[in-house]
């Protein structure tokens, strides 16, 4: 049997505690696992003195989830309002290693930028006979569920709210958005399972959440109709949701996907989306809870042949008119971008277009179109971007601004593998959503540094270089060798893994890239397209319309070209084609050698794990560049400028 490896919380990541002499002054339950923390480093637990104090008082304007650090006359205090805010300064103080404990540091607060950080787990209690135990899990089976059940022994489940915990994530779902019959009873018979696991979390500040199904009245309760106005549907809502409040006095609320690939929703009963989420939110508000409606709703049964129809305006079509309708405690669940979780998209006009609604933005941590835990892509930079992204052009709120009173959800990469994430490596992507969710400005390879320090503990030194060479540009390495320019997909149907160019072209999914022997890409303009490029707020909105202004990364997403465009960079569309995946296919090739380097110097079982996908992926690299070249040539008939192998 392999160990199950520690991720970044190993015993040597925290021997800065290691003997030094802790005073921790407080009580309750956080405050207690903030004591075991320090007993586990091998610190001493004093009762006065102490050169590590950590306080929990009443300190006026602190914030509940944040904590003052300062370091003087060799005391490093720690000073929290709140129990979670005592935690998450102890793990502050880790990440910080020996310098907490050289140089004085004033008084500074730490708090966390966005309220809710939460991973959302698409995990099935029963294994679903397609998607498996995880949908979209490449990390094994679930940590909560196996074979329909829970899982006795939630002991990877308490390991897993302490990695969380040390970068901040205070919310998990333990089921997935589809709910399938034996989900839709965690609500109700089966709450007692859900309460098993709160149990778990509790100590390490995260609270649950639960997706429910919008026809749950009628799957679990006994009605004939799930109509969010009628009055039996909305007394069985109360009533449910106040027995969850019994049994789970933190609960956080409900997740819901509705009238969405074939989910339950509103649209049954002639109702709008807002009178769905209002029924929840109304359920949940005397409780405190929130209900997380996903925005993700459009026509998966679309006619290919019918143009004007443009899935990347669906959720914007549905939610926008709605603004201002939704009860304060309903949260508008958006994607990062306007279809589905590319390797490049723009991000979603709907999280700028709802100024009177709660609007939290949803990323994927499970790498589902970005090589699913056998390809390395770092995550953080194209996440840097989106939070950072300012939807009314400069001197506007970011991204991250429009979100901080809601949060960020991202859905888990997490399994019961040994590795935790299938790709040790992918544990970084874990890590850094934690890391950014809590504070979005961070830079990408700083939050790198954080992860190897913490991770190879003691060979973080030897591995720092060929890591961030291997990792800092990975997302982008992968962006060279799969669809080009934005245009998205051409992955193969169903499990979305490796190239298929015109996998999904005439298929009722609304993703296409509609090339043909002249050009490529999708016209979303105004004067000549689908008119999606107006539902952004000036300047994108004419950024993005004008062929001579939309970046070259988005070009394709955007506007129908002639392959003999010439892009922003110089390079005609067809020759950056080629190019790109001559070069990201290299990049890969480079990324083996630098890790067969690190052989001796990782732990062999994580050395081998990596080596066994890098392997993979390289293959798979090969594969996309080579059909997607010689779809490109065969299409287009322009040969490589650099006469270069295209089959
Ligand atoms: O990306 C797509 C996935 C589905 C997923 C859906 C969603 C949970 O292919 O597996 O379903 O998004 O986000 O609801």
């Amino acid at each position: 049997m392999v160990d199950v490896h520690p991720a970044w919380l190993p015993p040597a990541a925290l021997r800065v505690l290691a003997s030094r002499r802790v005073l921790v002054q407080g009580t309750g339950l956080l405050v207690d696992t903030v004591r075991d923390e320090v007993v586990r480093a091998g610190g001493d637990l004093v009762t006065d003195g102490g050169e590590l104090v950590l306080t929990l008082s009443n300190v006026d304007g602190l914030h509940p989830e944040g904590h003052l650090l300062s370091r003087r006359d060799g005391v490093t205090t720690v000073l929290a309002g709140a129990p979670a805010g005592l935690l998450y300064g102890l793990f502050h103080v880790v990440r910080l290693g020996g310098a907490a404990f050289a140089a004085d540091l004033p008084a500074r607060e730490h708090r966390p930028a966005l309220a809710r950080r939460m991973l959302d787990h698409w995990d099935h209690v029963a294994v679903h006979p397609v998607m498996g135990q995880v949908e979209r899990g490449y990390a094994g089976g679930s940590i909560f569920w196996r074979d329909g059940a829970r899982r006795e022994d939630l002991g990877r489940v308490r390991d897993y709210a302490r990695l969380l915990a040390a970068v901040g994530v205070n919310a998990i779902t333990v089921n997935n958005v589809n709910v399938h019959e034996a989900e839709a009873h965690l609500l109700t018979d089966r709450l007692v399972d859900v309460a098993a696991i709160a149990d778990v979390l509790r100590p390490y500040g995260i609270r649950v959440h639960l997706s429910v199904s919008f026809a749950a009245p009628v799957v679990v309760g006994g009605l004939d109709v799930a109509d969010p106005v009628d009055d039996r549907v909305r007394a069985w809502w109360a009533s449910a949701t106040a027995a969850v409040y019994r049994s789970i006095p933190d609960f956080g609320g409900y997740v819901v996907k509705a009238d969405s690939e074939g989910q339950p929703g509103p649209f049954a009963y002639g109702r709008t989306h807002a009178d769905g989420a209002n029924l929840l939110a109304d359920a949940l508000a005397p409780h405190g809870g929130v209900v997380h409606w996903r925005a993700f709703v459009y026509n998966h049964q679309q006619d290919w042949r019918d143009r004007s129809t443009d899935r990347a305006r669906a959720a914007y079509d549905h939610f926008a008119p709605l603004d201002g309708t939704f009860r304060d405690n309903a949260i508008l669940q958006v994607k990062h971008g306007p279809i589905d979780f590319q390797t490049r998209e723009p991000v979603s006009p709907v999280i700028a277009a709802m100024p009177g609604t709660r609007v939290a933005v949803e990323l994927q941590v499970t790498q589902e179109y970005t090589g699913q835990q056998r390809h390395v892509c770092y995550l953080a930079p194209m996440w840097s971007e989106v939070l950072r992204f300012r939807p009314f052009g400069d001197g506007g709120p970011a991204v991250a601004d429009l979100a901080a009173r809601d949060g960020l959800v991202g859905v888990s990469n997490v399994g019961d593998d040994p590795f935790w994430t299938g790709h040790p490596l992918a544990q970084a992507n874990l890590y850094a959503f934690g890391r950014l969710a809590w504070d979005p400005t961070l830079d990408p390879a700083a939050i790198l540094d954080e992860w190897i320090d913490l991770t190879f503990a003691g060979a973080a030194a030897e591995v720092r270089g060929p890591l961030h060479a291997m990792m800092d540009g990975s997302w982008r390495t992968y962006e060279r060798y799969t669809a080009p320019l934005g245009v998205g997909f051409m992955v193969r149907p169903g499990n979305h893994y490796g190239p298929d160019v015109d996998g999904y072209e005439y298929t009722p999914w609304g993703t296409y890239h509609f090339a043909d022997r002249d050009g490529v890409g999708v016209d979303r303009t105004v004067a000549t397209g689908t008119g999606f490029t107006a539902q952004y707020p000036s300047p994108w909105s004419e950024v993005y319309e004008s062929l001579a202004d939309c970046p070259d990364e988005l070009l394709l997403f955007f506007h129908h070209v002639p392959y003999a465009h010439v892009l922003r960079s110089g390079s005609t569309v067809i020759q950056h084609i080629y190019d790109t995946h001559f070069a990201g296919v290299r990049e890969v090739a480079r990324m083996r050698s630098r890790w067969r380097d690190l052989d001796g110097v990782v732990r062999p079982d994580v050395h081998a794990r990596v080596a066994e996908r890098l392997d993979e992926q390289l293959r798979c690299a090969e594969e996309w560049r080579d059909q997607i070249n010689a779809y490109f040539y065969r299409k287009s008939g322009v040969p490589d400028a650099h006469g270069r192998r295209i089959y």
